[in-house]
């Protein structure tokens, strides 16, 4: 029997709304590739109707001379009501989490993991709210000077498919803490579990317009959201080149931007590390989410005198490692689209063709369907840093590992690439801990264990084509405001 579409709307003012074309696209599930349901093909005037529903939250009705329902609401109670949605987020974990397993093909165990990571993201950004302070800045004699972190107005959000309830989580928990009204472009291949989560912040409090999500292509409602005239501020989490466009569309119009764009961060395995404690951390933080973390741990710099042994334990564990469909909850599911695989199978023909020593591959079960879009874990050795294997992030299943001798030449491999997002360092020796910790050009620096995706106090962002801003933690409160200073004169 045929299971019939389920149809997902805008959601605008706190309600589905219909896509002003009334077009809808197809949602697979990467698990079988089959069709399962359809969401809203925003375009430009879906985004409109959004931006402007943001607006009259923010700056208040036409004719209103104070500022809109979310700003009135103050600091206490804003914190109050992301409590609230945390609570409810929290209390649909399962049913959350579901559709992101089936949207996403994520094992159901690791969207657990990202529907309590939403709820966290709530939880410490509505503890946040109230504690935004300004300064008072001592001054010329007569005068009495403050400063204070004002909201920039509507915040545009462009959300990618990898772990689209945690980053949500992360952009609009910072933004909607610090005061501003969000409109939200989610992954044309994953935004079911967020048009969910926004209906449950409806639930717990937020008022209309102060929270909006368009579905829709990249190259339509996402470039129509970074060019629109009312947006005050874009968050994107996606591609260096998809990130580059939108920041120049913004630029157009003076338009500040925060850019998290990925890695190829390099976990550096030193001779006196405790190895049994890195193995396991090495091969999760390539494999968790089928590699498609921006923050993964995709290359591993070993040093010479131990390079063979871990190679070897590397590669056991490699081939011991199964993916396989979401609801099984192996290893890995499968990649989240045909394009996705497309991807990393290209780097997989260009490895061949370079001939790149495969030191081990893991293996898709037998009784995963023909349709998923699969691809089993693969680990490389000895790949020469020029190669492309080695610069450009993959987003899969794919560890490459590179030998060296000596600190100096670690810390050039790991600095290596166009990319500064992650670094993991595994060393006993604490002079060489704080020294190349210092040395990484990259936005975090993990010492003896290492966080791909986790961490929601810690901020988090890059250098280079990784992007630039912060986001996740306190800091990136500083990102979604704008500082203003007083300066009063009073004799
Ligand atoms: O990214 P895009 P794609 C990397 C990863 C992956 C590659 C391509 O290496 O293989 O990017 O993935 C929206 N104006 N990352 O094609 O195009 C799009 O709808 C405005 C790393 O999915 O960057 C989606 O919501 N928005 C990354 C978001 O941008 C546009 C996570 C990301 O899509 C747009 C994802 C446009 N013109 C991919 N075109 C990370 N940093 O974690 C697309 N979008």
């Amino acid at each position: 029997m045929r299971e019939q579409l389920l149809r997902y709307r805008h959601f605008i003012d706190n309600r589905a709304a219909e896509p002003v074309t009334q077009q809808y696209l197809p949602v697979l599930d990467p698990s079988d590739g089959a069709v399962f349901a359809e969401i809203a093909r925003g375009d430009a005037n879906d985004i409109d109707v959004a931006v402007r529903a943001a607006r009259r939250a923010f700056d208040g009705e036409p004719g209103e001379t104070a500022s809109g329902v979310w700003a009135r609401i103050g600091a206490v109670e804003r914190g109050r009501i992301l409590h609230r949605w945390s609570d409810q987020v929290l209390a649909h974990c399962d049913e959350l989490a579901s559709l992101e397993s089936r949207d996403t093909g994520k094992p159901i165990s690791q969207a657990r993991a990202d529907a309590a990571a939403l709820a966290r993201y709530l939880e410490f950004y509505s503890g946040a709210a109230d504690k935004l302070h300004g300064q008072t800045i001592p001054y010329q004699q007569g005068y009495t000077v403050l400063t204070m972190r004002e909201p920039h107005g509507v915040t545009g959000h462009i959300v990618p498919w990898n772990y689209p309830m945690q980053i949500f989580g992360r952009t609009v928990g910072g933004s909607l803490a610090a005061g501003n009204a969000c409109v939200v472009k989610p992954a044309e291949d994953a935004c079911l579990s967020l048009l969910h989560a926004a209906e449950l912040a409806a639930e717990a409090g937020l008022p209309a317009g102060v929270l909006n999500i368009v579905t829709g292509l990249g190259n339509e409602a996402g470039q129509a959201l970074a060019d629109h005239p009312g947006i005050d501020h874009i968050s994107f989490t996606g591609s260096p080149g998809t990130g580059h466009r939108v920041a120049a569309s913004a630029a157009a119009r003076h338009c500040p931007v925060t850019l998290e764009l990925g890695g190829k961060s390099a976990q550096i395995v030193f001779a006196d590390a405790d190895l049994e404690a890195a193995l396991p951390v090495l091969v999760s933080s390539i494999i968790q989410n089928a590699g498609q973390t921006c923050s993964a741990g995709s290359r591993v710099l070993i040093e010479a005198s131990v390079h063979d042994r871990l190679m070897r334990q590397l590669a056991e564990r490699f081939s011991a490692l199964r993916a396989g469909p979401a609801a099984a909850d192996l290893d890995l599911g499968p990649l989240v689209s045909e394009r996705q695989r497309g991807r990393v199978r290209d780097y997989l023909t260009a490895g061949r063709d370079a001939r790149l020593q495969i030191a081990a591959q893991g293996r898709i079960v037998e009784d995963a369907p023909r349709g998923g879009f699969y691809q089993a874990p693969v680990l490389y050795a000895e790949v020469p840093p020029e190669n492309r294997l080695f610069q450009e992030e993959i987003f899969g299943p794919v560890l490459v590992a590179a030998r060296f001798d000596d600190e100096a030449e670690a810390l050039k491999l790991a600095n290596g690439t166009a990319f500064g997002l992650v670094a993991g360092l595994w060393t006993r020796d604490g002079a060489r801990q704080l020294r190349l910790a210092r040395a990484l050009r990259c936005g975090q620096v993990f010492v003896n264990n290492y966080g791909a995706g986790g961490g929601v106090e810690l901020p988090f962002g890059g250098v280079g084509h990784s992007g630039y801003g912060r986001e996740k933690g306190f800091d990136a409160l500083y990102g979604f405001t704008t500082l203003k200073t007083i300066a009063l004169r009073h004799g």
